[in-house]
């Protein structure tokens, strides 16, 4: 996405793709993006992918102020630095960070914790971590989207929710490392810590639920079984680890109790990565009483409980989820990157569609980079 910008002290002008209004397509406008304050990068985009959760805020499903500018899977170039800044530079190219790491609270001084206490996704309220705005348009002003709102041509971000990548990476592919990859191989490796030789299931076949079986592949799971009702994405799932892909509307009994009989008494690791209450409980129930781990990847719809039997933990399952696969953002993307630097897994599968920035008005159900 490039546009013309002047100097790194003054106002930018650029176009973004503003939500006014929920279940309405983008609007895509001219917004003014304030220089960064202290303790702030702005951020030229150059690519940026479409993510479910981008979609959970346009149907409703997550609630955020609005206008809003969503987008949060993505990278760019430093364009100018706000005072204090040291950890990046202008011209670095980096990617944003949907959950920060501030370095100094509870959960970031924890060695397993990555959810960031500085994090909006909690309270989704849509600012800087001053509370304030960058984004104006049409003379109001704009929130921001989980400390990130990459689907414009410049962004403001906390220092804190940056980091710095290597300079020879592409950016049209690294940019699924801002949430898709990482959240789905990370669920794989660190949240599930799937085990050489084991079975793994995993619901929903998008782009993170892809990103998963890489992981269950890399961690040595002799079995992947891909569960998804469009069997158009069974070719890929296959080609990145699935040994075998299975839709329950082919079944008349639930599909925990396929399952279950097809690995001979449950699963040892499975995954949600749709985000439904019934695939949460059942990925839950087809996973191996007293060892199986289950983890939640899909965000469920705002405000809605389930109901599940506590015996299915009492005989010894565990059932976990965590945000962006439980690596520490910061510290994590840049390696990341260096991994994929060193071909440790690709990312060409991941990506189905090249969209204008101008154009994207709609999303679907694939993951898109968006350049323009
Ligand atoms: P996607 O929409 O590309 O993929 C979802 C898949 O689920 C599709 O292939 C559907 O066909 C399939 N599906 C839908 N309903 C069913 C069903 N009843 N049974 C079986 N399969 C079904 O989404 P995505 O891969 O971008 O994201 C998946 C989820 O992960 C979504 O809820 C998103 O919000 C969440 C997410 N979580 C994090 C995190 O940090 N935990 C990060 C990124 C995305
Ligand atoms: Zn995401
Ligand atoms: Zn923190």
């Amino acid at each position: 996405m490039g546009s013309s910008p002047t100097s790194g002290s003054s106002v930018i002008k650029c176009k973004a793709a503003v939500l006014w209004e929920l279940e309405k397509p983008f609007s895509i406008e001219e917004v003014e993006v304030a220089p960064p304050k202290a303790h702030e990068v702005r951020i030229k985009m150059v690519a940026s992918g479409i993510c479910r959760s981008d979609e959970h805020i346009v149907n409703g499903t997550l609630v955020a102020p609005l206008p809003l500018i969503l987008g949060h899977e993505a990278a760019g170039i430093v364009e100018s630095i706000g005072e204090g800044v040291t950890t990046v530079k202008p011209g670095d190219k980096v990617i944003p960070l949907f959950t920060p790491q501030c370095g100094k609270c509870n959960v970031c001084k924890h060695p397993q914790g990555n959810f960031c206490l500085k994090n909006d996704l909690s309270t989704l309220r849509g600012s800087m971590q001053d509370g304030t705005t960058r984004f104006t348009c049409r003379g109001k002003p704009i929130h921001h989207f989980i400390g990130t709102s990459t689907f414009s041509q410049y962004t403001v971000v906390d220092e804190i929710a940056v980091a710095k990548i290597d300079p020879a990476s592409p950016l049209e592919k690294v940019c699924l490392i801002g949430c898709g990859f990482s959240t789905g191989y990370g669920s794989a490796i660190n949240v599930a810590k799937v085990t050489p030789g084991s079975t793994c299931a995993v619901f929903g076949l998008g782009g993170v639920g892809l990103s998963v079986i890489m992981g269950c592949k890399a961690a040595g799971a002799a079995r992947i079984i891909g569960v998804d009702i469009n069997k158009d994405k069974y070719a890929k799932a296959k080609e990145l680890g699935a040994t075998e892909c299975i839709s329950p509307q082919d079944y008349k009994e639930p599909i925990q109790d396929v399952l279950t009989e097809m690995s001979g008494g449950g699963v040892d690791f499975s995954f949600e990565v749709i985000g439904r209450l019934d695939t949460m409980v059942a990925a839950l129930s087809c996973c191996q009483e007293s060892y199986g781990v289950s983890v939640i990847v899909g965000v469920p719809p705002k405000s809605q409980n389930l109901s599940m039997n506590p015996m299915l933990l009492l005989t010894g399952r565990t059932w976990k989820g965590a945000i962006f696969g439980g690596f520490k953002t910061k510290d994590s993307v840049p390696k990341l990157v260096a991994d994929f630097m060193a071909k440790k897994f690709p990312l060409d599968p991941l990506i189905t569609h090249i969209l204008n920035f101008f154009f994207m008005v709609g999303m679907g159900q694939e993951r898109r980079k968006v350049e323009e």
